[in-house]
């Protein structure tokens, strides 16, 4: 099997090319298509503001006797992290992650959970305060639920905040195979003072889906290769749209294996939340980079100002796709003639990395490159401005004076004289 160590792609020694003819890369050269939720707390009676989930949705309920009820089928689910890698996961009602449970404090939920895994399965109300038989670990509190059949779990929300759900039987595979979602309560009691007109929910996570395979290893702990937003990279994760001026909150919570201090540009946030709900006022801190450790959540809230602005883990490589990381350093290398010998034993071998991995990028949107099968490659997106040479856990805050609903706006325009431009010549009596 090839693994990733070995594999050259997206690598600083370079990659045998292959000539595509015109089926380049075309797919990561684009921002996805929006989808999100009307603008809602404007739209509905509701007493709060929905939870838009990117690339998701919101699991609708039923009312019964007083009762919420949801209904979460756990099942092998055909997924897309962009186009070109599909995968078999694991996941909910079709999807990875599964859709998000929304509800308001003191609501009473009962959740049918059908198993439709050929193996045992729970749910985990990751959390919850809730009884003890509830809490859906396997073998502690309660029998695993067998394949075929379906439980119910009902409680009582006794508490508000960003929350999540995920399995608790054999956990370290399902996860793995993209078992999660969201468990949004809003409080019962709105904060007047700082309403919320948008409200995002999005989930981290990571995915070892070793170069030209369709299942994800869940023996991997550390060297992932795929780092992903609602189980999607950048550019397939939509973006987050918004108005200028709107108080924006945008929910993260992680169930990766590693922590993500989440980047955003353009504002400072205020961290106004987590999984113990909406935090008094005194406690918030104004931040742009927030981690969100894992099995954590935190609420991100900030007035939108008109931009296109990147919202980012700052882990370099998680920005990044399928990699390999062992490989020696080229950059500032001439490999002039150990090209040339190569491409005596590999025709079409390029040479690569000499200037900095760039070059990468551009040799993939011309087409002349090409990964492993059902491989992203390392980075893509292409702005108004040319490459934006990203991939992974990646998205763009899209805010607008006025937006035209759901649809994506396009590429913001920079105000005359707020950009940044070319000049002939640096004054000599800047000092350097
Ligand atoms: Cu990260």
């Amino acid at each position: 099997m090839i693994n990733r160590r070995q594999l050259l792609l997206g690598s600083a020694a370079g990659l045998v090319s292959a000539r595509l003819g015109s089926q380049s890369a075309s797919a990561q050269a684009s921002t996805s298509q929006a989808t999100q939720a009307p603008a809602a707390a404007a739209t509905n009676d509701l007493p709060y503001t929905p939870v838009v989930t990117p690339n998701g949705r919101t699991l609708p309920y039923r009312m019964r006797d007083g009762v919420k009820e949801f209904h979460l089928i756990a099942e092998e689910v055909d997924h897309e992290f962009a186009e070109g890698t599909r995968i078999k996961a694991w996941g909910y009602n079709g999807t990875t992650p599964g859709p998000t449970l929304e509800a308001v404090e003191g609501d009473r939920v009962r959740i049918y959970v059908t198993n439709r895994l050929q193996e045992p399965t729970t749910v985990h109300w990751h959390g919850l305060i809730l009884p003890f038989g509830m809490d859906g670990v396997a073998g502690l509190t309660q029998r695993a639920i067998p394949p075929g059949e379906s439980w119910v779990y009902e409680f009582t929300l006794n508490q508000h905040g960003t929350h999540m759900y995920h399995p608790h039987s054999d956990e370290m595979l399902q996860m793995a195979m993209g078992m999660m979602g969201m468990f949004i309560i809003h409080p019962r009691q709105q904060d007047s003072s700082h309403r919320i007109d948008r409200d995002f929910a999005l989930l981290l996570h990571n995915w070892a889906i070793h170069p030209g395979t369709y299942r994800p290893d869940p023996s991997v702990m550390t060297d992932f290769d795929l780092w992903t937003i609602n189980s999607k990279v950048f550019p397939a994760i939509a973006p987050l749209l918004a108005q200028t001026g709107e108080r924006v909150r945008v929910r993260i919570g992680n169930l990766s294996m590693m922590n993500h201090p989440m980047h955003m540009h353009g504002v400072q946030f205020d961290v106004t939340g987590s999984d113990g709900g909406r935090w008094p006022q005194a406690q918030w801190r104004k931040e742009v980079t927030e981690i969100i450790g894992v099995g954590q959540t935190r609420d991100l809230e900030f007035t939108a100002i008109a931009g296109d602005w990147p919202l980012h883990c700052h882990m370099s490589h998680h920005t990044m796709n399928a990699m390999g990381h062992e490989l020696p350093v080229t950059t500032g290398v001439n490999q002039g003639e150990l090209e040339r010998q190569i491409r005596q034993m590999i025709p079409g071998y390029m040479a690569m990395g000499e200037h900095g991995m760039s070059e990468h990028q551009a040799h993939i949107d011309a087409g002349h490159m090409r990964g492993p099968e059902n491989t992203l490659p390392m980075m893509g997106g292409q702005g108004a401005f040319g490459p934006m040479e990203m991939g992974g856990m990646f998205t763009l805050i899209k805010v607008r004076d006025q937006l035209d609903g759901n649809n994506d706006p396009g590429w913001f325009e920079p105000p005359q004289g707020t950009q940044a431009y070319r000049v002939n010549s640096v004054p000599e009596d800047v000092p350097v």
